[in-house]
């Protein structure tokens, strides 16, 4: 029988769970804090409230993660780089009820949640302890993700499904007390969270949360021999590959000495090309296990800590059962290929005030992922998504429709189209395509800056080009792969 992750922090006591820039602290330390800080959510919110977190990656957020679920109510992890008109949106979608924030975004705490009427809660907050029993099929926390209708969706977890996902990995990946990792990752995504943060509190393990990526930094800690897990999107991978080139000969040697010792590398989010693959083999000796996952399922195939084939990502997780179907959804033979559709207990239980999308993303009880699989001897092969209005962009998922409707509230912008344009470092970059309005000139770099005011960053096209029309076909729809020419 799962437990839920709370109730197994206790257990741990005197090992070290976190260690971030304001010091290392115990799991009775982290059950302590996160205690307390339920005694003041019990004040403040209700069960079944929605939380939304602007919390410090390490002591703070996994504080404010466990008080949530103390408190019976729900979490929605944010991340304090977005500008505030994503954060208000998150805000607004989810109903929140209060925002608990770290000191060091109390300031943009207050300026969002004022402008919703809410009240911010900070995370050191202090109440009469209080450890709660949450049930097991109970919302624990939801995470916001693009897709190819509207604005983000609210993607909601139940503990039952957290704990799956979490023993899923424990299993596949072999994850022990004496395990230690860096989080580099931002913490509004299951990667960070689950993957990173909650997969080691889970066995009493060490998370280290530098608060940020800074790529000689996690050299230097694959150097100091301490680390044994780590986990990151390619782009990251990409990086670090970028700041070994640029190192002098001992500090290379030195990293990639260090960086053998590891017991496990992995990958995902996007796909792994076979090149950074290759480079990261020569530089620390690992192959770099290859896995896939989503925010709606967790993860959902890997390699094993055995084999691992080179573009392919593996078999299905603990669990999880795995069909490919053809566009009249009847399944295909090993080798063509089809639609990707999962099923199992780590699998969210819909969007946020969304039964529609809800409904519209099962067929059958089965989850459709929207991404073109094959399966072979060697595993199964990502061939791309089946949509071309989703983009990956350095491990971000993000909607093209999205942000055409943004960009089209600008008034130097008539109208525009959106595309993903392959790149080694990004996986994609999202590109736009803008007609001006009648007498105006484009800037894109005053165009990128206002974009940045509304969106995510990872979300503002980094590639402009003005064009008199957008190709159209017969029917006045716009041809995207002829958009994507265009660049
Ligand atoms: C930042 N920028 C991005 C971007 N992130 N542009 C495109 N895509 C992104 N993802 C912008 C910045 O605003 C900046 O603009 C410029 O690009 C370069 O910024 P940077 O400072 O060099 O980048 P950095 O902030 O370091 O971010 C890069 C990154 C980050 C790769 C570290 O994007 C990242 O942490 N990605 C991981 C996302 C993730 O966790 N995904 C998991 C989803 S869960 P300017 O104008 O200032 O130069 C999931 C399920 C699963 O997918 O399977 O795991
Ligand atoms: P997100 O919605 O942000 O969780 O992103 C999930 C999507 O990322 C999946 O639907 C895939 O399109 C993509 N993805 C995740 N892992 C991989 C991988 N290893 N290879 C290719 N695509 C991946």
């Amino acid at each position: 029988m799962t437990t839920t992750l709370a109730r197994r922090v206790p257990a741990f006591g005197s090992r070290t769970a976190i260690v971030d820039p304001l010091g290392s602290w115990t799991y009775t330390t982290i059950d302590r804090h996160a205690a307390a800080l339920a005694g003041t959510l019990r004040i403040t919110a209700t069960p079944g409230d929605r939380v939304a977190l602007l919390c410090t990656p390490g002591h703070d957020a996994v504080v404010a993660l466990l008080a949530c679920w103390h408190a019976g109510t729900i979490a929605v992890p944010m991340l304090a780089q977005h500008p505030p008109a994503e954060l208000a949106y998150t805000l607004d979608d989810s109903g929140a009820s209060v925002v608990v924030a770290s000191g060091v975004h109390w300031a943009l705490a207050e300026r969002v949640a004022a402008a919703a009427r809410l009240r911010v809660v900070d995370v050191t907050a202090a109440g009469p302890s209080h450890r709660a029993d949450p049930r097991l099929d109970q919302p624990a926390m939801m995470i916001y993700t693009s897709g190819t209708t509207g604005r983000p969706k609210g993607v909601v977890h139940t503990h039952a499904s957290l704990a799956a996902q979490v023993d899923g990995m424990i299993e596949a990946w072999e994850w022990a007390a004496d395990d230690r990792i860096v989080l580099v990752l931002p913490l509004n995504h299951v990667h960070g969270i689950v993957n990173v943060t909650l997969c080691p509190l889970a066995v009493g393990a060490c998370c280290e949360a530098p608060g940020a990526f800074d790529p000689d930094a996690v050299w230097e800690r694959f150097a100091s021999g301490e680390i044994t897990v780590f986990m990151a999107v390619p782009t990251i991978y990409a990086r670090l590959v970028t700041a070994w080139d640029a190192a002098d000969g001992p500090t290379q040697a030195r990293w990639s000495q260090g960086a053998r010792a590891l017991r496990l590398m992995v990958s995902g989010s996007a796909a792994l090309p076979v090149s950074t693959l290759e480079r990261w083999r020569t530089i620390t000796g690992h192959v770099l296990l290859e896995r896939y996952g989503m925010t709606e399922v967790g993860m959902a195939l890997s390699n094993s800590i055995e084999r691992r084939i080179p573009g392919h990502v593996g078999e299905p997780f603990p669990g999880v059962a795995v069909r490919v179907v053809d566009d009249q959804g009847v399944d295909v033979a090993d080798g063509t290929a089809g639609e990707l559709l999962l099923r199992g207990p780590q699998l969210f239980v819909g969007y946020w005030r969304r039964p529609d999308d809800t409904a519209s993303a099962f067929t059958d009880g089965w989850f459709r992922t929207g991404d073109v699989a094959v399966h072979d001897h060697d595993g199964f092969r990502l061939l791309g998504r089946s949509s071309v209005d989703i983009i990956k962009t350095g491990g971000e998922k993000v909607s093209a429709l999205e942000i055409e409707e943004v960009l089209r509230t600008h008034p130097a912008i008539a109208d525009c189209a959106v595309v993903g344009i392959d790149d080694d470092e990004w996986g994609q970059r999202v590109a736009a395509a803008v007609v001006a309005a009648p007498g105006v000139t484009v800037d894109s770099d005053a165009l990128r800056a206002w974009g940045k005011t509304q969106l995510a960053a990872a979300k503002v096209p980094t590639l402009w080009i003005v064009v008199a029309a957008l190709p159209r076909n017969a029917l006045g729809k716009v041809v995207k792969p002829d958009v994507t020419r265009l660049f």
